[in-house]
């Protein structure tokens, strides 16, 4: 329901809660629309606190009964909680609630999803379950009895009894209530073990509707992965006897790290190889590590409040790509995340969304679980390694948790352990958890008399939550690159702390060419008119070739665009060499082959004073991509041969690599050939990778009308592998005709917009299309809008997320920024529109 004027929490009015809670206890009595929830709670006043009322959250809950110490008492309700009488002294809370799961399609709290009963409480869903203290500080043990439907009932911690239609649970570990979780249904497990290095045998299951048996095994294993390489890397054994985690079909997100009992979104676990591509596989594995590692990065020790959030997801962020770049390759996973930092994070952080690493006020926090606070954050912490060293880390996360375990924290102590790990000082260093805005990093170089020298300028535009950014902590990654192309000097970590420093490396025999911010060593724009052809012959740093690549496509891109020049020979010719050097993982060169994103294009031509023209963008990407393919032609066809995986098929990172190339040479051979190599692919496929790949050069190719009926008629009854059906249609196809393919979609018998997955593979598919959401006439906005304006109401934390598809609007020219507008004034005028989303349209259209 609409707030009529919603409430902005701010970071300084922290003050912690008045009563500690000792334990708790829940009793569910599970019916579809009437499900009661009885709780015990142990509550023991703080004398120390300065404000000592009795304030339990509570939503959308019908009270049925509350005591105090077995005598009935009446709180007074409001929409938000309840305020009661208590005594002075420790007193047991009682109170039978009843709630609607079926009727629950927020999905946040207790919902039914396709009759399973499941559970998502972050972060502020558990007081749609029962009155509580529903705040990360407050910790507890928890008990619960669930009578339900027969089948699986499960909970947090340990199985403690069970019955027929009954199960009992206790979680001896003190938890937030954030971390509840709740599930009953008919599942099937997926069973194995695991012997910590503590010696304790912990049964995991994956539980799973039936009919999905067959895709198990390989988030089993994932799991046990991740359960080694935390003891192996940052020494945390696993703490409970059994480790569940369940696949639900409506979920708003990936997964959920709930202690002991981890719900995923099946399409974040659900896999085989005839249903998920390579890209699915390495998803899965890595969310099963993150969630997996919030155990002790933000379960073990968790928030003081939703301020910190970044405290446990910017540092699982951080766990999870380490442990892919040792699972797979380190230089393909960080140049992946470089790609996904500049399409996701850069756009937030330098337009109306922008906010620090560490907001300082929000409305609703579910608008806070952003790529700044996520990816940034994990981005923080890979700076404050560089900074420290690869020892130091160790020492400083050894101290967080030997001084933390069991408490909710705060950056500050995040960064207190580094400091007296290190005796460093890191109170500028602190700027980067305090200020938005993506910094930018100017070079100009020397050389004189043997002596290089390179000044290097950092600023950081201004924005409404930084108005007036102070300098950063900013390693720098630098190598310098003799004339020859040999390393005059290794890679060395210069520290930028002031608005302008200059470094200087003497005795060299002649000017080299330097490498800088190598491993993207910071995430920042790096201005520097750098030999990028040069460096993608010889630069010794995988990233930094990588990126040398990716300059010049850029420069190449944007003087078609803006000059209506040629494609850039030294990028074609540079890419072919790449693309012929066996020596080189087909996986970095399939990377090597891709092309900035469009959105990405069209902030760069914003930033050099031009209004984008997303339909230029297209044509020029598209006429880039051409020429290549024109230029290497004849060995095409060979190369496709060669990268051709004929072993069974495993989702490991060789095959999977040699798929990528494979696949990417296959869109070049599509341009000349018109999809008869793909065509082939297709009917061959015995994978989803090779199957889907093919299906989406054939629609690019304006052949794939057939396939597509194929696809559908082979697939139907596999939701996941349907919403690939949905999403692939859209993103290939041309931007005059997204809109309409996204609307005919829409209006599909299959297209169940209750559905988040189903939702964010059609419309989400759309936004993410540059041209066809920009699309001239207007059809993008529109169309997202009246779907925007028809979920809100079912479902505001999905659509307040897909609202930021209007982020970037200020870049674009008049006309479209007064249709995006008019979209805006539109969705924000809708009655009782939800405090989600109102507070994202608020905040697109003030900045
Ligand atoms: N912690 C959850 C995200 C909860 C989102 C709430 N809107 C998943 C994760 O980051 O692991
Ligand atoms: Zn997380």
């Amino acid at each position: 329901m609409r707030d009529a004027s919603p409430q902005t929490i701010y970071l300084k009015d922290y003050a912690p809660f008045g009563f500690a809670v000792q334990d708790v206890h829940l009793t569910f009595d599970l019916a579809p629309s009437a499900t009661r929830v009885t709780a015990r709670i142990r509550f023991v006043p703080d004398r120390a606190a300065a404000d000592r009322t009795f304030f339990l959250h509570g939503e959308n809950l019908s009270l049925i009964s509350a005591k105090i110490d077995g005598e009935s008492v009446k709180p007074t309700l409001t929409d938000e909680g309840l305020t009661c009488d208590v005594p002075d002294m420790p007193f047991t809370w009682e109170a039978e609630v009843q709630i609607d799961p079926a009727g629950n399609t927020a999905l946040e709290g207790l919902y039914l999803s396709n009759g399973m009963y499941c559970t998502q409480c972050e972060a502020e869903g558990f007081r749609k379950i029962t009155y509580y203290p529903d705040r990360p500080d407050v910790m507890s043990t928890f008990t619960v009895r669930i009578n339900g439907p027969h089948g699986t009932l499960l909970s947090n911690g340990n199985p403690v009894a069970a019955g027929d239609g009954w199960a009992e649970w206790h979680d001896p570990w003190p938890k937030p209530a954030y971390l509840f979780a709740l599930v009953a249904g008919e599942l099937i497990a997926h069973r194995d073990t695991f012997t910590t290095m503590e010696g304790r045998k912990v049964d995991l299951a994956l539980y799973v509707r039936p009919g999905d048996e067959g895709k198990c095994a390989f988030g089993m294993q994932a799991l046990k992965d991740s359960m080694v390489w935390d003891e192996k890397v940052y020494g945390r054994p696993y703490d409970l006897d059994v480790f569940n985690i369940v696949a639900v079909d409506d979920f708003n997100m990936g997964a959920m790290e709930n202690k002991g009992l981890n719900i995923f979104n099946a399409s974040a676990v659900l896999a085989s190889p005839e249903t998920s591509t390579d890209g699915n596989f390495e998803r899965i594995e890595a969310i099963i590590a993150h969630e997996y590692f919030h155990n002790w990065t933000g379960n073990r020790i968790t928030c003081r409040d939703w301020f910190q959030l970044c405290l446990k997801e910017g540092l699982t962020v951080f766990r999870d790509s380490q442990f892919t770049a040792d699972m797979r390759s380190a230089p393909v996973k960080r140049i992946s995340d470089v790609i996904d930092l500049r399409a996701r994070q850069f756009p937030e952080d330098q337009g109306p969304l922008a906010h620090p690493v560490r907001p300082e006020s929000f409305q609703e926090i579910n608008n806070f679980y952003t790529a700044t606070i996520y990816e940034k954050g994990a981005e923080v912490i890979a700076m404050l390694k560089t900074l420290v060293g690869d020892d130091a880390y160790a020492k400083a996360l050894d101290l967080y948790f030997e001084r933390h375990d069991g408490q909710a924290c705060t950056i500050e102590d995040w960064l207190k352990v580094f400091e007296d790990a290190t005796g460093r000082d890191l109170s500028q260093f602190q700027r980067w958890y305090a200020q938005a805005g993506t910094p930018h990093v100017a070079v100009s170089e020397a050389f004189a008399d043997g002596t290089y020298t390179l000044e290097f300028t950092q600023s950081t535009p201004p924005s409404a939550t930084t108005p007036d950014p102070a300098p950063l902590v900013i390693p720098i990654a630098v190598g310098l690159i003799a004339p020859d192309g040999s390393e005059a000097m290794p890679t060395q970590i210069l520290e930028l702390t002031q608005a302008s420093q200059t470094f200087t490396f003497p005795s060299l025999n002649a000017k080299p060419v330097p490498s800088i911010l190598r491993g993207f060593s910071a995430p920042v724009v790096l201005d520097h008119d750098a030999d990028h052809a040069f460096l993608l012959a010889h630069d010794t740093d995988p990233f930094n070739r990588w990126e040398a690549a990716r300059s010049l496509a850029r420069t190449s891109l944007m003087n078609t665009i803006l000059k209506g020049t040629a494609p850039d020979p030294a990028w074609i010719n540079g890419i072919a060499s790449v693309m012929r050097d066996d020596t080189l993982d087909p996986a970095y060169r399939a990377l090597m082959l891709g092309l900035p994103g469009q959105s990405e294009l069209a902030a760069e031509i914003q930033r050099a004073g031009h209004i984008p023209d997303p339909d230029a963008i297209w044509v020029a990407v598209n006429t880039l991509k051409q020429a290549l393919s024109d230029k290497i032609s004849d060995e095409l066809p060979a190369m496709y041969a060669a990268y051709q995986v004929t072993a069974p098929y495993a989702p490991d990172a060789a095959q999977s690599g040699m798929r990528a190339f494979g696949n990417a040479i296959l869109s070049l051979i599509t341009r000349q050939d018109g999809g008869d190599q793909a065509q082939a692919q297709y009917d061959a496929a015995d994978n989803m990778t090779q199957q889907l790949s093919a299906l989406a050069n054939l629609i690019r190719a304006g052949r794939g009308d057939a396939a597509l009926s194929q696809f559908e008629a082979q697939w139907k009854d596999d939701r996941l592998v349907m919403d690939k059906w949905y999403g692939l249609q859209v993103m290939e196809a041309k931007p005059d005709d997204a809109a309409d393919t996204a609307k005919a979609l829409t209006k599909h018998a299959g297209f169940n917009w209750k559905n988040p997955n189903r939702f964010r593979a059609t419309l989400g598919a759309l936004a993410a299309h540059h041209a066809g959401f920009h699309a001239k006439d207007g059809s993008g906005y529109a169309l997202l809008a009246d779907w925007l304006i028809t979920l809100d109401p079912v479902n505001p934390q999905t659509t307040a997320r897909m609202c930021s598809a209007f982020q970037t609007w200020r870049r674009y020219d008049a006309i479209r920024q007064s249709m995006i507008s008019k979209e805006l004034d539109r969705i924000a005028s809708t009655p009782d529109l939800s405090r989600d989303t109102t507070e994202m349209i608020t905040r697109i259209r003030e900045a």
